[in-house]
C-alpha cells in the first residue's frame, strides 16, 4: 500500500526544510478507505463504522482521542447524533497548533448536473474525505518523528462531524459540529495558538486562494501558511494570484471560539467557484489528485515543523 515517496528531503534552491516527506499514497489509501464505507452521511450505519476508522487510525498512530458526542437537528428538523473527533499530540504541550477538517459527507448531490441524482447521498472523497486523508498522514508522520523528539508543540487534528448538511441561505445549517464545540470544548479551557481548517484539499485542477474570512480573522496565520509553501515550491497550489472568497465553514466556528483560523479551501482552477465535483456523484475517488494532496501535507508538515516551542 504504501509505495513510491523515496525522497529524503524537500530541498528547492538552497532551503532545506526540516520536515520530512508527506507520502501522498498513504493520504490518499486513508481517503480511499473512508469512501469504502459508503456515503458518511448522518445516522448512517456507514457513517458510525467510519468514525470508528477514523479514531482507531488516529490511537494506532500515537494520539490520544478525545470523543465529542452531541444531539443536534438538521435544518430539515431531522435529529442526528454527532461525533466530532479530536486526536492529540503532545497533550501536556502548553503551545499548541489545531488542525480540523469535516467527516461527513452529504446526503444530497445537489449540484449534480443530474437533476434525478439531487437526493443521493455523495461519497465525499474530496469534500470531506480528503482532509481527514491528509491529517492521518501527518499523524503517522508525527508518530515517527516522536523517538527523536522532533516536534515539541502540541498538535491537535479535529474531525468535526455534520458540517456537509446545510441548505442555501442559511448560514446556521452548516457546520453543525464545529458550532458544538466552539461552546463547549473537548477539553475546558482549552486553547491553541492557531488554527488551519482543510476542506476539499484532494481535487484535479485545485488552487488554494486566501480566503477572505481567514484574511480578516488570522491574517497571520494566513501569511504563515502561503508563506511556508512558496518556501518549499507549491506557490502554484498556494496563490496569491487571487483573492477568495468569503466562505461560510468550520473556521468560523474556530474564530468564534476565540482561536484565530483560517481555511484552507479548493477552487477549481478552470472555474471560479468550488471544485467542479462538489456536491455531485463525480465527488469520489476516481478525482482524487495526489499531487493536491501532497502540496497540501507537505505545506502543513512545513508549518508544523518550523513552529516555535
Ligand atoms: C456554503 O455553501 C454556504 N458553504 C460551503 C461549505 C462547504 C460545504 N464546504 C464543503 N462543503
Ligand atoms: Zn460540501
Amino acid at each position: 500500500m504504501l509505495v513510491g515517496c523515496k525522497e529524503k528531503k524537500v530541498e528547492v534552491t538552497d532551503y532545506v526544510s526540516p520536515a520530512p516527506i508527506f507520502c501522498e499514497d498513504s493520504a490518499y489509501a486513508y481517503v480511499a478507505e473512508q469512501c469504502a464505507f459508503g456515503p458518511r452521511v448522518m445516522n448512517s450505519a456507514a457513517h458510525d463504522s467510519c468514525g470508528e476508522y477514523i479514531a482507531q487510525k488516529f490511537k494506532s498512530f500515537g494520539a490520544v482521542v478525545y470523543d465529542q458526542y452531541a444531539d443536534s437537528k438538521l435544518y430539515t428538523g431531522t435529529p442526528i447524533k454527532m461525533r466530532n473527533i479530536i486526536a492529540s499530540y503532545n497533550p501536556e504541550a502548553p503551545a499548541r497548533i489545531l488542525i480540523a477538517g469535516h467527516w461527513d459527507s452529504r446526503q444530497w448531490a445537489d449540484n449534480d448536473p443530474d437533476e434525478a441524482n439531487h437526493n443521493t447521498p455523495i461519497d465525499g472523497a474530496n469534500d470531506g474525505g480528503s482532509s481527514i486523508g491528509v491529517m492521518l498522514e501527518i499523524a503517522r508522520q508525527l508518530q515517527l518523528a516522536n523517538d527523536s523528539n522532533q516536534v515539541k508543540i502540541g498538535v491537535d487534528f479535529i474531525c468535526w462531524d455534520a458540517e456537509d448538511s446545510g441548505g442555501s441561505g442559511s448560514e446556521s445549517s452548516w457546520c453543525l459540529g464545529s458550532q458544538y464545540w466552539s461552546g463547549v470544548r473537548h477539553i475546558d479551557g482549552y486553547t491553541a495558538r492557531y488554527g488551519i481548517n482543510l476542506d476539499m484539499v484532494g481535487g484535479s485542477n485545485t488552487v488554494f486562494y486566501r480566503e477572505q474570512y481567514s484574511m480578516k480573522y488570522a491574517p497571520s496565520v494566513v501569511d504563515k501558511v502561503w508563506g511556508a509553501a512558496q518556501r518549499i515550491g507549491y506557490e502554484k497550489y498556494f496563490s496569491y494570484d487571487d483573492e477568495g472568497g468569503y466562505i461560510t465553514d468550520d473556521h468560523l466556528q474556530v474564530n468564534r471560539g476565540g482561536i484565530p483560523c483560517i481555511d484552507v479551501i479548493g477552487t477549481d482552477t478552470e472555474g471560479n467557484g468550488f471544485p467542479r465535483t462538489w456536491h455531485t456523484l463525480d465527488d469520489n475517488i476516481k478525482h482524487i489528485n495526489k499531487e493536491t494532496l501532497k502540496a497540501v501535507g507537505q505545506t502543513m508538515l512545513e508549518v508544523i515543523w518550523t513552529e516555535e516551542n
